[in-house]
């Protein structure tokens, strides 16, 4: 016999919604402080975050006049791995340069 479709008993009785959801992006910011050079927190968004001049360049400024600016927003393990990244490289540096992390709302 072929298979009959609309047969009651062979359709599903349960609809199962996939329960999983996005995980959430996090962000990364840059905090300003009075010591460190202009130059190098660009240089560091540049090598860290993969950006491009003008763009480190107002990232920079925005964390200068406002106090802080949000870099980028990425999966937690890479916002935690490029936070860290850019922390070590300041405190190598021998700056106080710092860079948090946050989930987005
Ligand atoms: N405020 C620093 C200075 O005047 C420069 C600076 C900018 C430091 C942004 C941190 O996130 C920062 N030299």
């Amino acid at each position: 016999m072929p298979i009959d479709v609309k047969d009651p008993d062979l359709k599903p009785k349960t609809v199962v919604k996939p329960k999983t959801e996005r995980p959430k992006l996090h962000k990364v910011i840059l905090l300003n402080d009075d010591y460190t050079p202009r130059e190098f927190v660009v240089r560091v968004l540049k090598v860290v975050f993969r950006m491009h001049g003008e763009a480190a360049y107002k990232v920079m400024h925005t964390a200068h006049t406002r106090g802080a600016c949000v870099v980028s927003v990425y999966p937690r393990d890479v916002a935690e791995t490029k936070a860290n990244e850019a922390n070590d490289l300041s405190k190598e540096a021998g700056h106080p340069l710092q860079f948090t992390t946050e989930p987005e709302e």
